[in-house]
């Protein structure tokens, strides 16, 4: 039977520190996303782009927080959407958009994974942990508090209630070479997985990957792949308003497409953080459309077993 997946756009862009994510939908439409993913079999629903009503500003005690009522207006629309577009398809995209977006995506696919009474576990590829809440942020910009929120952290009280929060330990963080001291001393606390830059030069990325892909197999997970574009190097991924040097190459984030893929077991896929304004003819755009590629199927050769 032919498998669903629907495209889900999300411009949202007040969690990020500079304009632009608000043309990520459009950019990897245009990149051909939807196309490609129909050439490789499966059956794509577009569902549009998701919107929000004009919000009155709320204030914070934390001063630097900027665009609250928008992102918590954001959070909100998005986690009934992902919650809905999860029910309905086999394999729902969630197209940003900054990376507030998860806010939404995870909290409501939380939710959904509690209806099928089965754990959610997250493959988030960053640059940054996003482990802040909102009185630890100096910078305000709440593309940097999600995973915070979606594992209950304290503080977030001007979100949106979490119905379903998701245990840390489901958590594996890979690509990580950014990370402010608060959100240092919080992985500490909650014993979050990380797979940071030195350890992914050690290692490389299938070790790691493939334990915590035994790990989903054996609880019957759900699998969340959340992809910030900064995960990527900026050498191959410019449009990308935070950048940081040294990040996963072009082989790398493939194999791990691939790897994610051939296991069969993920249920649904972010690609946040595109700024199209800062790309350079569409070349960011197209990576991430052959990256959810090699996740969905697209391979250079069939393989019937695995090559070790
Ligand atoms: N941790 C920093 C930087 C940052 C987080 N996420 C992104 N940048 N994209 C902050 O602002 O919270
Ligand atoms: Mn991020
Ligand atoms: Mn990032």
């Amino acid at each position: 039977m032919t498998r669903t997946v629907s495209i889900l756009g999300a411009p949202i862009q007040t969690g990020a520190s500079q304009p632009g994510c608000i043309m990520g939908p459009a950019s990897l439409r245009i990149a051909g996303l939807g196309d490609i993913l129909t050439e490789l079999g499966w059956e794509v629903d577009d569902l549009g782009d998701l919107s929000i009503a004009p919000q009155e500003p709320v204030p914070h005690k934390n001063p630097a927080i900027h665009d609250l009522a928008e992102t918590r207006a954001w959070i909100e629309a998005l986690s009934q959407a992902a919650f809905d577009a999860a029910q309905t398809h086999d394999r729902p995209i969630f197209i940003g958009g900054d990376h507030a977006l998860a806010a939404g995506t995870l909290s409501g696919l939380a939710r959904h994974a509690k209806t099928q009474d089965r754990p959610l576990f997250v493959l988030w590829l960053d640059a940054h942990p996003d482990l802040h809440t909102l009185e630890t942020t100096t910078s305000g910009n709440l593309h940097g508090t999600p995973v915070a929120y979606v594992t209950g952290q304290p503080d977030f009280e001007a979100f949106p209630p979490l119905e379903a929060s998701i245990d840390p330990k489901n958590f594996c963080m890979m690509g990580i070479r950014s990370v402010d001291p608060a959100e240092r001393a919080r992985i500490k606390q909650i014993g979050l997985e990380v797979h940071d830059m030195r350890a992914i030069d050690e290692t490389g990325v299938l070790a790691p990957l493939r334990a915590f892909l035994d790990r989903v197999r054996e609880a019957n997970g759900l699998l969340h792949v959340s992809f910030d574009v900064d995960f990527l190097d900026p050498g191959i991924a410019p449009a990308v308003g935070t950048t940081v040097p040294g990040g996963a190459t072009f082989r790398e984030a493939h194999l791990i497409m691939e790897e994610v893929g051939d296991s069969d077991l993920v249920t649904s896929l972010d690609i946040v953080e595109l700024n199209p304004f800062l790309d350079e003819r569409g070349r960011t755009a197209k990576l991430l459309c052959d990256l959810a590629a090699s996740l969905f199927g697209r391979r250079v050769l069939d393989r019937m077993t695995r090559s070790f």
